[in-house]
């Protein structure tokens, strides 16, 4: 009656379930759909290690305890309206937090070091130098101060940029100017050559980053452009307002690691529009191995009346 079922959509579901099986000892671990055989075998799973589990599945097991998103957003989760009302918890991890560190601070310098106009030259053979300003003549914005955002936010400060974060909540950070809310957004933007979104995709961030936005950004600063990097969610952004904001030149330049349609649809003119990088939403991954043991202590400490760690307040959508 204690048992796990995992039900992950995505290329590690077989990773997962042998990760998750080792770090499991005594207790049972079945992945849906392959290893659960009957509808009445669902009533002995007490917990639910899910990515993207199909819509209707978890109401079905009527012994839930709790449910652990196998990654850092709660999006899709939160999206099936049959949910059932038992605690989520949710990946928020060094080594997750780490990749997607790695990847933000990959992108603002490209951005910053004009990396895509020095490829471009390299296949033209052009030995030309341009002006570069130094990192901390460049003001970056971090939507979104969690924990992957401070994580960001902390790594572009210590190279030396201008940090600003915004976050729904009030938060001090050292290094970081920090400002949270609506009322806040239009002086945050104002100040960002750079804007890095590390949002979770909730009812009032869809949608966010569009056209009048996007006009809002510093483009008369060192930079010498607005940059955009989206490494949370393609449903904060809208694609067309992305490309109109390329053409007037509100934007400069941007990387997307998110789209709202994924795979982006090859006919989609992001794919080859020249100041677009495209990744194929892999700014963060989660390694089983790694991440299975803690899943399993975390189910344990449950057992003993702990909280769950990283918990999903469903009222916010995070
Ligand atoms: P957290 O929940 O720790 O942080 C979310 C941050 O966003 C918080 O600072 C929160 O504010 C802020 N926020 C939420 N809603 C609003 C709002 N309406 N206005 C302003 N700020 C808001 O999430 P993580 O840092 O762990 O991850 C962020 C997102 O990154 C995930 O939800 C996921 O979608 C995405 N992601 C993408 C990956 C990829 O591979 N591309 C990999 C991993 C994550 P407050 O602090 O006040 O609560
Ligand atoms: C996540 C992701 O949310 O990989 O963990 O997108």
């Amino acid at each position: 009656m204690n048992d796990i079922l995992l039900a992950f959509d995505g290329p590690q579901a077989a990773e997962w379930k042998s990760a998750l099986r080792s770090a499991a000892g005594n207790r049972a671990v079945h992945a849906w759909p392959d290893d659960p055989d009957d509808l009445s075998d669902l009533d002995r799973y007490a917990y639910a290690c899910v990515w993207l589990p199909p819509r209707g599945l978890l109401p079905r097991l009527r012994n839930l305890k709790a449910i652990l998103n196998l990654g850092a957003g709660v999006d899709r989760l939160l999206a099936d309206p049959s949910l059932p009302d038992v605690p989520i918890a949710r990946v928020a991890h060094g080594d997750l937090t780490m990749r997607v560190t790695e990847y933000v601070v990959l992108h603002v310098l490209m951005h910053h070091r004009r990396q895509r106009l020095y490829d471009a030259q390299q296949r033209a053979k052009t030995w030309a130098v341009h002006d570069q300003p130094a990192a901390n003549e460049v003001s970056v914005g971090v939507m979104g101060l969690g924990v992957i955002g401070r994580s960001a936010a902390e790594a572009l400060a210590r190279l030396g940029f201008k940090v600003a974060g915004w976050s729904r909540t009030p938060k001090s950070i050292p290094g970081i100017a920090c400002c949270h809310g609506a009322e806040a957004l239009d002086a945050f933007l104002a100040r960002a050559e750079i804007l890095v979104c590390l949002l979770p995709q909730t009812p009032e961030t869809e949608g966010l980053l569009n056209l009048s936005l996007l006009r809002k950004l510093k483009r008369d600063g060192a930079a010498g452009g607005a940059y955009l990097v989206n490494a949370a969610r393609g449903r904060i952004q809208s694609n067309t307002g992305i490309l109109a904001a390329l053409d007037e030149g509100a934007l400069a330049g941007a990387t997307l690691d998110v789209f709202p349609q994924e795979p982006l649809p090859p006919d989609n003119p992001l794919w080859s529009h020249p100041k677009v990088t495209i990744t194929p939403h892999n700014a963060g991954d989660v390694s089983p191995h790694v991440f299975a043991p803690l899943v399993i202590e975390q189910i344990e400490r449950f057992e003993r009346g702990v909280p769950l760690d990283n918990p999903i307040d469903r009222s916010h959508g995070y």
